[in-house]
């Protein structure tokens, strides 16, 4: 341990600490922009800086490693005056739209703007006019706001391991940007959003579809349906101040249905189906010497980075549609045949925490009978704009539920939004339908956020294997071991973002501050997991509106029928 001192307060830290470390342990917040841990620690911006007893120059707390006696200063007059100096070159070269941009009030430059009280910037602005990439179906950049803090370029090279983004360019010149300053849509971008959770200011946001869905909601001629991803519930309430990971499923169904949706559907009920689907085609390979391991295929992320960087492995993925799209196609054929409604006056939302499903509903192969399986993607943030926009209180609102036609689920359909809860779902439903091991319900074997989680499972008298990875630079590692022989798995769950949909890149911005003491991941899981706890059916196969659309219609699982309308294919 060492001990040094901070503004005046002692403090004994573990000696691989940074000064900013260290300084929040005796509840000192050192200002940071740059700045994410554990992903962008590169003392860049210069914002952190501090005055250290026996160093002539200012230090960059968040990389300074802490040292024995060490004596730090956090907040001087000279202190405060540098790091205005500091923001007001940033904001020298920053598109100030501030009213109008995506992140107003949200963003982490404005905040310490505030913050220091800059009134007046000293320097002259050479960024008035936006420089927008819009051409992507998910993400958009707009350079005039990039503060080249760097960590897009990390996030997406080393967590994501795709590499869109770097620095081009020297001096002032510097920017960040792709290879050849190609548009996103010409990249072998993954559309997984984690540049844009990881972007402090309004350089990257995702494709905004609101005004689309509001037409829709308006035409009378048109049924409005949508649906809620497992994970929105865990995290919307951020939007509106409650702590992180508070659960809101009734408040955000009682919302969705005064914005003016026909029906509230929950993606969780398709995602019951999926393990019906995805169940019995990994019992169906493991018998009948089919393609193994198989890979799960519900994250869009995943699926094109697979497509883009492992094409020997697009025979391993599960043929199943994911569970939104899933839905849309029942909802466009079951629904509507039971309802007497043409299914082409149906619209149906998707409500995600994903920027990927945005361009995944609009793949040709994700259609029925020519039309497409889901008609609109919006992002967490998206669906508080749209509350916030109708001026609904969101925080007073009763819990209502989901409408029943499609709107009942397991405990099993919840946990999909979480690292390892595809797999826990899938073997709820595989240990009963093979009798071995029925009692055993919670698979913790799979759950938490280690990079890479394996578990062995009786099934049926044989070891199954089963493997779980989060994030892409996880899966590409996992497929590493399985392309040298250095593992052997059957079954493999991979969400294209780390910690699972609980993070996906359209969900609510936490601030770098936040994250420094906080692990998003687990908090929102939380409230997943707890959700399960309190269903009556806790095993996808229990649902018993699952049931009954196979009784009624899709005959058995992976029935000619349901291929027909809930599987798909891969292209390389
Ligand atoms: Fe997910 Fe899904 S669990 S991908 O993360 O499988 O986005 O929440 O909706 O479709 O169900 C996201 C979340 C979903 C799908 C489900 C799966
Ligand atoms: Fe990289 Fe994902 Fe951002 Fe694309 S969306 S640039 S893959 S982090």
């Amino acid at each position: 341990m060492i001990t040094l001192t901070i503004d005046n307060v002692k403090t004994e830290v573990p000696k691989n600490y940074t000064v900013l470390e260290a300084a929040k342990t005796v509840n000192i917040d050192i200002p940071t922009l740059c700045y994410l841990k554990g992903i962008n620690e590169v003392g860049a911006c210069r914002v952190c800086l501090v005055e250290v007893q026996g160093f002539k120059s200012l230090q960059t707390a968040c990389v300074l490693p802490v040292q024995e006696g060490m004596v730090v200063r956090t907040n001087t007059q000279n202190l405060r005056q540098t790091r205005r100096e500091v923001l007001e070159l940033a904001l020298a070269s920053h598109n100030r739209d501030c009213l109008t941009c995506n992140r107003n009030t949200k963003c982490e430059l404005q905040n310490l703007v505030e913050e220091l009280d800059i009134k007046d910037v000293t320097f002259e602005n050479r960024m008035t006019t936006s420089i927008i990439d819009d051409k992507s179906e998910a993400v958009v950049r707009d350079k005039s706001k990039c503060i080249l803090c760097g960590r897009c370029v990390n996030v997406c090279r080393d967590v994501q391991k795709v590499g869109i983004l770097d620095f081009t360019n020297r001096g002032i010149k510097t920017e960040v940007s792709t290879a050849f300053n190609k548009n996103l849509n010409e990249t072998p971008c993954i559309y997984c959003g984690q540049c844009i959770v990881a972007c402090p200011v309004g350089a990257l946001t995702e494709k905004e579809d609101i005004d689309r869905v509001w037409a829709a909601i308006e035409d009378p001629e048109v049924h409005v349906v949508v649906q809620t991803a497992p994970a929105v519930r865990a995290a919307l309430g951020e939007e509106f101040g409650l702590p992180i990971g508070t659960r809101v499923t009734g408040k955000m169904v009682a919302a969705l249905k005064r914005l003016g949706f026909d029906k509230v559907f929950d993606t969780n009920y398709a995602a019951d189906l999926t393990i019906m689907e995805e169940g019995h085609e990994f019992l169906n390979r493991l018998e009948n010497n089919g393609t193994l391991p198989m890979i799960t295929s519900c994250s869009p992320g995943w699926v094109r980075y697979c497509e883009y960087n492992y094409p020997d492995f697009l025979e391993n993925l599960s043929t199943c549609k994911s569970p939104h799209q899933m839905m849309g196609a029942i909802v466009k054929s079951y629904y509507a045949e039971k309802n007497n409604i043409d299914p082409s006056k149906i619209f149906v939302v998707s409500i995600m925490p994903c920027t990927a499903k945005k361009a995944e509903s609009n793949r040709p192969e994700l259609q029925i009978h020519g039309l497409k399986d889901v008609d609109a993607v919006l992002t967490t943030r998206e669906l508080a704009k749209m509350i916030k926009q109708s001026r609904l209180n969101f925080l007073k609102l009763e819990d209502e539920n989901f409408d029943i036609d499609l709107g009942e689920y397991s405990g099993a359909g919840v946990i999909f939004g979480s690292t390892g809860g595809v797999m826990e779902a899938a073997l709820r439903t595989l240990v009963d339908v093979l009798g071995t091991d029925v009692e055993k319900l919670e698979f913790t074997e799979v759950r938490g956020i280690e990079g890479i989680k394996e578990a062995e499972i009786n099934l049926g008298g044989k070891d199954v294997k089963v493997a779980v990875a989060h994030g892409t630079g996880n899966a590409s590692n996992l497929l590493e071991m399985i392309r040298s022989g250095k593992k052997e798995y059957h079954f493999i769950e991979i969400m294209g973002c780390s910690g699972g949909c609980v993070t996906g890149g359209g969900q609510p911005h936490i601030s770098a501050q936040e994250k420094m003491d906080k692990d998003i991941r687990v908090l929102r899981a939380k409230a997943l997991y707890e959700e399960d706890q309190l269903k009556l059916f806790r095993k996808s196969h229990e649902n018993p509106l699952i049931k009954k659309l196979y009784e009624d219609y899709l005959d058995k699982p992976n029935s000619h029928k349901a291929h027909d309308l809930l599987h798909t294919h891969y292209s390389s």
